[in-house]
């Protein structure tokens, strides 16, 4: 292993942009649970269709809200990691350093990274079914109702997260793509990689000639396409290879 970091961080040094894109795995060492872990994750102990598309919000808008609340309690206890705090390190080594997260919990902002894609949106933020109105969550907690209404238009109000079924925000879509074409490294940590179209990144990426490194305790589609597989925890491997890069 330590010859693989080595090695890792041996390629990596001559990086000049450098692309993070990261999972639920990453915030695993916070605290927070990932989603598709057999027994800890949240889609083995909650209903995806019921809880993260629209559908299953117009049908119980309360429920919903109601776990996103807990969860928004869980998220904002939440204190970033090891991992997480060596992701942003990394930009004091010289790269340009863009953090692609497919996370809502806002723990790279709070680790000190400066430059952040939310692709799946945040849970710090929500707006109205109309889509015109955006508001912080502690609004949402002022108002004791449940499900909270829009103050201006008095439409229901949602977490601004994306469900599936539902668009990618344009802008962060479109800078994703571009940078995963034209980064000369991606660093890849905690993503299953079966969700779309997060999970082409890397593939566009490595298709560009970018190096593509990817940090996981278990292999997925994105370990079998990366050029070094680095098996482990975010929170143990990316201070290894922050030390190595040093
Ligand atoms: C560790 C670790 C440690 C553990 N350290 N690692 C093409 C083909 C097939 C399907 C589709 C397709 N295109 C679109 C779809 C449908 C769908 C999709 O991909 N479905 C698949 C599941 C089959 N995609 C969508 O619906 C997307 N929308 C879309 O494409 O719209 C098209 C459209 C265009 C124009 C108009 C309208 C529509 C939207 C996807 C939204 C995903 N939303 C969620 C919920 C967000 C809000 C919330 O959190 O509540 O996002 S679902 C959930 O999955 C969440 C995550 O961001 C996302 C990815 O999961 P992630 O992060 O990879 O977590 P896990 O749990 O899967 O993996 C964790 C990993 O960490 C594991 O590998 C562990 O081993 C590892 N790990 N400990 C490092 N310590
Ligand atoms: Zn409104």
């Amino acid at each position: 292993m330590q010859q693989l970091i080595a090695e890792a961080a041996g390629r990596l040094a001559g990086a000049r942009c450098l692309a993070v894109l990261t999972g639920a795995g990453v915030s695993k060492e916070s605290g927070l649970a990932t989603f598709r872990d057999p027994e800890q994750g949240l889609w083995a102990r909650y209903d995806p269709m019921q809880l993260a598309t629209i559908e299953g919000f117009h049908r119980n808008p309360k429920l919903v809200w109601e776990w996103y609340e807990h969860r928004f309690g869980l998220a904002r206890s939440a204190r970033p990691n090891p991992g997480h705090l060596a992701i942003a390190a990394l930009e004091k080594l010289g790269p340009k350093v863009t953090v692609i997260t497919q996370n809502i919990d806002g723990l790279h902002q709070a680790a000190g990274s400066t430059d952040v894609i939310e692709l799946h949106g945040s849970i710090l933020r929500h707006r109205c079914l109309r889509g015109h109105c955006g508001f912080d969550w502690s609004d949402v907690l002022e108002q004791g109702q449940m499900p909270p209404h829009c103050p201006r238009c008095q439409a229901l109000l949602r977490p601004e997260v994306v469900w599936f079924g539902e668009a990618l925000p344009e802008r962060e879509l479109e800078r994703a793509f571009e940078l995963s074409e034209s980064c000369d490294a991606m660093l890849v940590v905690g993503t299953s990689g079966v969700v779309q179209p997060a999970a082409s990144l890397p593939f566009v990426a490595a298709r560009a000639g970018a190096l593509v490194i990817d940090v996981n305790p278990e292999r997925t589609p994105i370990s079998a396409l990366a050029d070094i597989y680095l098996e482990g925890a975010g929170g143990v491997v990316l201070p290894q290879l922050l030390e190595a890069l040093r």
